[in-house]
């Protein structure tokens, strides 16, 4: 029993996790469909006791299936999310091309499930996963932007080679091993030696001096929380890490908040781990994030640049392949049932 499932970009890093999250989540589900491009179809892959072959993703894939994971890039998700959706099929969408659209619900379930009134499995229509790297702020700063509004939010990240794919984490690999054995580096997905450095993030510059990552943060924040005018501003950093996002965040609020009224808040929010011993030096590491659920927090400190006690710091790490992506979405399917 439950709805027929299609997954799109099956061999993809994400499209992977989609299998495990699903698995890890005893997601019901009546028929299973793997899709990808016709370069993949024909490989078999071995999930829940049954061997599937994947197929090639057409136009006609989506008549049979009620809800469709997509994890194929944007390109794919613009000419196929529309078809599948025409055909009855709900999709929920992890790349960028529809997260700005108006009527298609951005949302991270622990924070604006609302966003989903109306929406359900078979009935057609797309629902946007965020960035991963606003999934993983806002999974931390929305409790306490319920608790005292965010006027100002300034976020600093440490982003994971996951972010660019398998072929970059790849790539983060073999450079690693090269330059311990003193070889020549071997670059092909960053123009820059990745391992034992970093740069700034990969995406495309625009206008005003930021890149498509930082405008992602500041945007898709303004439309999940539904307030346009909220100051924010992001510097996005490729770091030589695995799986796992780092992100400094600085908050200023409405009102004076405590440090004890921040932690307390946080340790209730669901989907949200703390990490936070000033006495050991102990707070979150990417490593402690790699692989798992929750988003950890740590660091939690008044702003001491501030005389009035409105802003407080955080330090947080989610995995970005998890609930930057796959897990994220398919807490979203889990509300379309
Ligand atoms: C990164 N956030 O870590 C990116 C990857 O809009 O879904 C995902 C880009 C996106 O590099």
């Amino acid at each position: 029993n439950g709805p027929s499932l299609a997954i799109v970009g099956v061999t993809g890093a994400v499209g992977q996790e989609f299998l495990r999250v699903l698995k890890e989540r005893d997601f019901p589900y009546s028929n299973l469909k793997l899709l990808a491009s016709a370069r993949s179809a024909g490989r078999t892959v071995d999930w829940d006791g049954n061997t599937y072959t994947v197929e090639e993703l057409t136009e006609k894939s989506f008549g049979d299936v009620d809800i469709a994971l997509f994890s194929a890039g944007g390109s794919i998700s613009k000419k196929f999310a529309p078809v599948a959706s025409d055909a009855g099929c709900t999709v929920v969408d992890n790349s960028s091309a529809f997260r700005m659209t108006e009527g298609v619900p951005l949302v991270i379930p622990e924070v604006n499930a609302d966003a989903l009134k109306g929406v359900t499995k078979g009935k057609g229509g797309i629902v946007a996963n965020p960035n991963c790297s606003t999934i993983i702020a806002l999974m931390a700063v929305t409790p306490l932007h319920r608790l005292a509004n965010v006027k100002r939010m300034v976020v600093s990240t440490y982003q994971a080679a996951s972010g660019a794919g398998q072929a970059a984490m790849d790539e983060l690999e073999l450079q690693t091993r090269e330059a311990l054995d003193g070889q020549p580096i071997t670059q092909n997905i960053f123009p820059f030696q990745y391992a034992f450095n970093l740069f700034s993030h990969n995406s495309p510059m625009t206008g005003n001096g930021y890149n498509e990552e930082e405008m992602k943060m500041v945007k898709e924040t303004h439309k999940i929380w539904g307030e346009p005018d909220i100051a924010i501003t992001a510097t996005c950093i490729r770091v030589p890490v695995m799986r796992a996002h780092a992100e400094s965040i600085n908050l200023e609020f409405e009102r004076e908040v405590s440090e004890e009224e921040a932690l307390e808040v946080l340790s209730k929010a669901p989907g949200v781990s703390i990490i936070n011993d000033r006495a050991a030096n102990r707070f979150p590491t990417p490593l402690d994030a790699s692989n798992q659920d929750d988003v950890y927090v740590g660091r939690v400190r008044r702003d001491i640049s501030r005389s009035d006690a409105r802003g407080l710091d955080l330090f947080v790490c989610g995995d970005q392949i998890k609930k930057g992506a796959a897990l994220n979405a398919v807490q979203i399917a889990e509300l379309l049932l």
